[in-house]
C-alpha cells in the first residue's frame, strides 16, 4: 500500500471510531442488576452493589437473572416489560430492559403471594401500604369476674362497657353473674357489653 493510501485510510478509521465513540456516549450504559429466585422461598432483586432495588431511575438496565430452583421462576412486569424465566428448570439469563415511569413488580409465578417484590421507576409514587386490619370487638368472657377486671378485659378487647345492672345473688357481691353479647363472639369494634353483677343476698 502507498504511503499516502494508507494514511487516508488510518483518516478514515479514525473518523469511523470518533463517531462510533459519539454514538455510544449518547446513550448511556446499561445498568447492571440482578435478580435472584430461590433455592429457598426467596426472590430477590439488586442492584450493583447489593441493595434491593427499591426504586431506579428510567433507562435502560442488564438485568442478570439467577433462577436457582426447578421449581420456582422470576417473572417481572411493568410499563414495556413482561419477562420470566421457566419455573421446572434451573439457570442464568440476561435480560435487556428498558424501564419507564411506573411501578414494576416481580414474583415467582406458583407462590406470587409470598415470593414478590416491587419498586418505582422514575417519578412513580410507591403504591400505598395495605390498610391496616379492621379492628374488631372480642367479646371476652367475663362472668364470675371482679366487675373492675370484667372492664379491662372488656376494654382490652376493644369492646366497650355497657349498662351495668345489680341484682340480688348468692353469688359474692361485685361478681358479674352474666353478660351480653355472650363471651366468644365478634362485634364491631366499641360494641357495648352489657353486665348484670351480684349485689350479694340483700
Ligand atoms: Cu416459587
Amino acid at each position: 500500500m502507498q504511503p499516502l493510501a494508507r494514511l487516508a485510510l488510518l483518516l478514515v478509521l479514525a473518523a469511523c471510531a470518533a463517531a462510533g465513540a459519539t454514538l455510544a456516549s449518547a446513550r448511556p450504559a446499561a445498568t447492571a442488576l440482578e435478580g435472584t429466585v430461590g433455592p429457598d422461598f426467596t426472590i430477590t432483586l439488586k442492584d450493583a452493589q447489593g441493595n434491593a432495588v427499591t426504586t431506579l431511575p428510567e433507562g435502560d438496565y442488564t438485568i442478570t437473572v439467577k433462577d436457582l430452583s426447578e421449581f420456582h421462576n422470576f417473572h417481572l412486569t411493568g410499563p414495556g416489560v413482561d419477562k420470566a424465566t421457566e419455573v421446572d428448570t434451573k439457570g442464568v439469563e440476561t435480560w435487556l430492559v428498558t424501564f419507564t415511569d411506573g411501578v414494576y413488580r416481580f414474583v415467582c409465578d406458583p407462590h406470587a403471594s409470598i415470593m414478590k417484590g416491587e419498586f418505582t421507576v422514575g417519578s412513580a409514587q410507591p403504591p400505598p401500604p395495605p390498610p391496616p386490619p379492621r379492628v374488631r370487638c372480642k367479646v371476652p368472657k367475663v362472668v364470675g369476674k371482679k366487675l373492675p377486671a370484667a372492664k379491662r378485659a372488656i376494654t382490652r378487647a376493644h369492646c366497650s362497657v355497657g349498662r351495668v345492672r345489680k341484682a340480688r345473688s348468692r353469688k359474692p357481691s361485685g361478681r358479674v353473674l352474666s353478660q351480653s353479647p355472650r363471651g366468644g363472639v365478634t362485634r364491631a369494634k366499641g360494641t357495648r357489653v352489657t353486665l348484670v353483677v351480684s349485689r350479694g343476698r340483700r
